[in-house]
């Protein structure tokens, strides 16, 4: 009994700093990678006993049992604030990194489709979802079909191309 009292005041204390921080923090600096994910931490923990169980974490989509085990860093089978926020900013910030990286692709691939000379490029289109790209639209003959997916394989990031372009005939 005095062992589970003693762990609710310290929970308590910590969540009590863990808020302090966050009022500290205006909303630009909530979005960088630091941020103490507070609020999202207490919305979660319906028992209010500063830690997340599997139930109360898988609430929040990304914490399925794989992700779950991996956020939980000292395997007790529960989050505490640190290892929610580490693992969640961490997802976030791979996240928003993947969505940036597939436009970088997918610009990169329109560029180097109008420098290639003997393609015309202004009836491809251009998309590209988790590194791979997938071309579709038009094109005057297979050769040029085939060296467009060449060119655009070879940008950085790709992983693979889709070639969906047609040949006009
Ligand atoms: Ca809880
Ligand atoms: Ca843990």
């Amino acid at each position: 009994m005095k062992t589970s009292i003693k762990t609710n005041v310290l929970a308590a204390t910590f969540i009590c700093i863990a808020s302090t921080h966050a009022m500290a923090f205006d909303t630009d600096e909530i979005k960088d990678n630091q941020a103490p994910l507070s609020t999202e931490f207490n919305q979660l923990d319906k028992s209010g006993d500063g830690l997340l169980s599997y139930t109360e974490a898988s609430e929040d989509k990304l914490f399925t049992k794989k992700h779950f085990a991996k956020a939980d860093v000292d395997k007790d089978g529960t989050l505490n604030q640190d290892e929610y926020s580490t693992y969640k900013s961490k997802a976030v910030k791979k996240n928003v990194s993947r969505v940036v990286d597939d436009s970088l692709i997918t610009t990169k691939a329109k560029e180097e489709l109008l420098r290639a000379k003997d393609i015309k490029s202004l009836q491809i289109s251009v998309e590209t979802y988790k590194g791979e790209v997938i071309l579709s639209g038009f094109v005057e003959n297979a050769a040029m079909k085939e060296k467009a997916e060449k060119i655009v394989a070879k940008i950085e990031g790709v992983k693979a191309v889709k070639n969906s372009l047609e040949v006009k005939s």
